[in-house]
């Protein structure tokens, strides 16, 4: 296997130049916001060492400035859909981190009571609608979802004056999404309909262990994808989060404004493995460590001193942020588990009702139920963890 650097080095991305200057608070949150999402999950890498956390997990780490950047160029309004590496976008989003540590370890205090765990982030308070484990799934859904806007605001709410929602749907998937055959059948419908969404392609240049170049075509140039839809395809420096977020706060105005969808390749750089159990030899150490120089904490740390932050104020936040990430595990660790009885709830919404396993439920049109469960076997075999 070649040990190839991801195509991302030396990519176009847009200029950074012309841009106003955030406010330091804003700034600042900013920081504390991505350090909040590296400290939560480099204490979800010890808890899953320890088997306190089961089943899947893919950290974001190096990738922070994408879901930060991103969702400050939204309002809270707009809805986002996301692939299975989704802590991130849970938390920029506002999700509690007690609630959303509490789904990691599996307990009724998670966000979806414990039964989604690491890749299945809802939170329908927040229009964060998932966290999706199949790869590209998601994007059908996000699709789906601008299709609801466009639907209530020209049809539904056709007769009422400033009615309209006008949401923007931001859509992300990672690079080896992007040769799902439902991506393409829904970029065809974003397209075809005018729908209002962004459709984020995180680029880390690498799908599990293939990177780009051996699995895609134009690997060296995604946003060129764009064009067979009709769309605008944009390229953005996911690595610093000043850049994306005013080059997506543009493009969001662009969608509200015009209700066409735009396509972005977000170039950017998964510093761990793909998962838990990837021992990453598929590139090399120098790779990662000329990324690592890049890291998209250290780059906005550096703005900000340039600014006036010292370094007491960076340790404050620090000390904070671990403070949280702290109260969070406690919090989870005290959250009991889902009881199995719980096991079918939840599943369908109100009509069909909890499946218990032994009554005779409409969806099986009243056929004989013989299905069977057995209670929840909690010990992780990690050699199952393949994905
Ligand atoms: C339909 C489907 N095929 C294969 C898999 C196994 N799988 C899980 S993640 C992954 C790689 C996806 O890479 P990418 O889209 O670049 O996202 P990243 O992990 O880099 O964030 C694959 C092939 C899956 N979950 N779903
Ligand atoms: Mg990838």
């Amino acid at each position: 296997m070649s040990k190839s650097a991801s195509s991302n080095a030396g990519g176009q991305v847009r200029p950074k130049s012309g841009r106003p200057e955030v406010p330091m608070a804003t700034a600042k949150n900013w920081l504390r916001e991505m350090m909040l999402i590296r400290e939560f999950e480099l204490r979800c890498m010890q808890a899953y060492q320890d088997k306190k956390i089961g089943g899947f997990c893919h950290v974001y780490i190096g990738q922070e400035a994408v879901a930060v950047g991103t969702i400050a160029a939204t309002e809270a309004r707009d809805p986002i859909v996301t692939a299975y590496r989704d802590h991130g976008h849970a938390l920029a989003r506002g999700m509690s981190p007690n609630h959303c540590m509490a789904e990691m370890f599996g307990r009724v205090g998670g966000c979806a009571k414990g039964k989604g765990g690491s890749m299945h982030m809802f939170d329908r308070d927040n229009n964060l609608f998932g966290g999706h484990g199949i790869v590209g799934a998601q994007i059908p859904l996000g699709v789906g979802l601008a299709f609801a806007t466009k639907y209530e605001d020209e049809v539904i709410n056709a007769q009422k004056t400033g009615g309209k929602s006008n949401r923007v749907t931001l859509a992300f998937l990672g690079d080896g999404a992007l040769n799902q055959g439902s991506v393409h059948e829904a970029m065809n419908l974003a397209g075809l309909f005018d729908l209002p969404v962004i459709i984020i392609c995180e680029n880390n240049g690498y799908s599990m262990g293939t990177s780009i170049t051996r699995g895609t075509t134009m690997g060296h140039q995604i946003s060129a994808k764009a064009e067979a839809y009709g769309m605008e395809g944009v390229e953005i420096d996911g690595m610093d989060v000043i850049e994306t977020y005013w080059a997506m706060k543009e493009l969001v105005e662009k969608v509200r404004a015009t209700s066409r969808p735009i396509f972005v390749d977000m170039r950017c750089y998964r510093f761990k493995g793909h998962s838990m159990s990837d021992p990453r030899k598929y590139r090399t150490r120098e790779e990662e460590e000329r990324y690592e120089q890049g890291d998209p904490i250290g780059v906005l740390k550096a703005q900000l001193e340039l600014r006036g932050l010292t370094e007491d104020d960076h340790k404050e936040i620090q000390r904070e942020v671990r403070a949280t990430v702290k109260s969070a595990i406690d919090w989870a660790e005290q959250s009991p588990f889902p009881p199995t009885s719980d096991l079918y709830r939840d599943v369908y919404r109100e009509k069909w009702g909890p499946y218990t396993g032994s009554s005779d439920p409409e969806m099986l049109g009243g056929a004989e139920n013989d299905c069977k469960f057995n209670a929840i076997d909690t010990t992780i075999d990690r050699k199952a963890d393949l994905l």
